[in-house]
């Protein structure tokens, strides 16, 4: 019989770290089959049953993976982050968006071949938000779902694409099996294992691992930058827990989450609080911060909380007390990703 797996594309990213990591702890799910274009990270190679090397974009393997298994659900990761893809936007717009096109397709096969509905989690960003100026951004209360979504980014532009194919594939009118799909849209996150790599969020976690590492630190935002964060840990609580949430709970299909929002200065006045010898400044990149001023300072979560019961376990300060600093004293160097 064909074998039951839970599908984790863009698997060697940091939330597919995560992610994988989180899977693993449970019990009587399904085993993961990871696929990434690269190959997968020894510390995740344990936790996979199956590690696939390849491309979204690959139609020939995607037909593979449909014959080879039985999607239980699919966690859609796989993206280029909202820096690289202002840099590369037509190839961001390949990934993101006709990637996750053959993702939805794929597990719409699935539904029907198997006869079931396939959960599918699209992890989805502060990045559809398009706020036209600072002044309009300061003056802003915590954005909600569909407030302000008219993003100005190549990768906002995707990611809000990647959320209305998924309606399309999922919508009412569509008859049973078909896709359950259900979206979280992540503030910037933090891990205290990897590093990121080509996101506009980057800078407080590169600004955390560089004071661990002993250096120097330039931020490519201004000091007075604000956004919304959160922990790894707390992300991929929110992705597990909304996967396991009884539909008939669900009234939406795109859930905001909030961890806390900060200044990069305030978190940067946090970190030497730890490391006293920490060297930070703040030199903006035009680009960068183009970017982050389009993005709000912070999300309203309340539908995630009174829906599925979403809470952040994680503050500023419970961030540092009870993840950062106990993970990364406890560690080795972080991974890039
Ligand atoms: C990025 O910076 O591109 C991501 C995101 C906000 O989705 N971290």
């Amino acid at each position: 019989m064909t074998e039951s797996v839970i599908l984790v594309s863009g698997a060697n990213g940091e939330i597919g770290h995560g992610l994988i990591q989180a899977l693993a702890t449970l019990s009587g799910t399904p085993p993961i089959l990871a696929l990434d274009l690269n190959e997968l990270s020894s510390t995740l190679q344990p936790l996979v049953k199956y590690s696939v090397q390849g491309d979204i974009l690959d139609a020939r393997l995607l037909a593979r993976l449909n014959e080879q298994y039985r999607f239980d659900s699919v966690f859609h990761l796989a993206a280029i982050l909202s820096s690289q893809a202002e840099r590369i936007p037509e190839a961001a717009h390949r990934i993101n968006v006709e990637g996750t096109l053959n993702l939805l397709q794929l597990a719409s096969e699935q539904a029907q071949r198997y006869g079931r509905n396939v959960p599918f989690l699209f992890p989805s960003s502060i990045a559809v938000y398009g706020i036209p100026d600072l002044q309009t951004k300061r003056s802003l209360p915590p954005l909600q779902e569909d407030q302000h979504n008219l993003p100005g980014t190549m990768y906002g532009c995707n990611k809000l694409y990647g959320e209305l194919l998924g309606r399309f594939y999922s919508h009412p009118a569509v008859p049973e099996p078909k896709l359950d799909f259900r979206v979280i849209r992540f503030p910037g996150i933090i891990s205290a294992q990897t590093e990121p790599v080509g996101g506009s969020t980057d800078y407080l976690p590169q600004m955390l691992h560089a004071a661990h590492a002993g250096k120097p630190y330039t931020a490519f935002v201004r000091a007075d930058t604000q956004l919304p964060f959160i922990t790894m840990p707390d992300a991929t609580r929110a992705l597990i827990r909304l996967w396991q949430a009884e539909k008939s709970l669900l009234q939406k299909q795109v859930y905001n989450i909030n961890g806390w929002n900060c200044s990069a200065a305030e978190f940067a006045a946090k970190v030497r609080e730890h490391y006293a010898n920490a060297q930070i400044d703040f030199q903006a990149d035009p680009l960068r911060q183009r970017i982050v001023d389009s993005w709000p300072t912070s999300l309203d979560d309340r539908v995630a909380r009174e829906e599925w019961g979403w809470r952040a376990e994680h503050d500023l300060d419970a961030a540092f007390a009870a993840y950062f600093l106990p993970s990364l004293r406890g560690a080795s160097q972080p991974t890039s990703t």
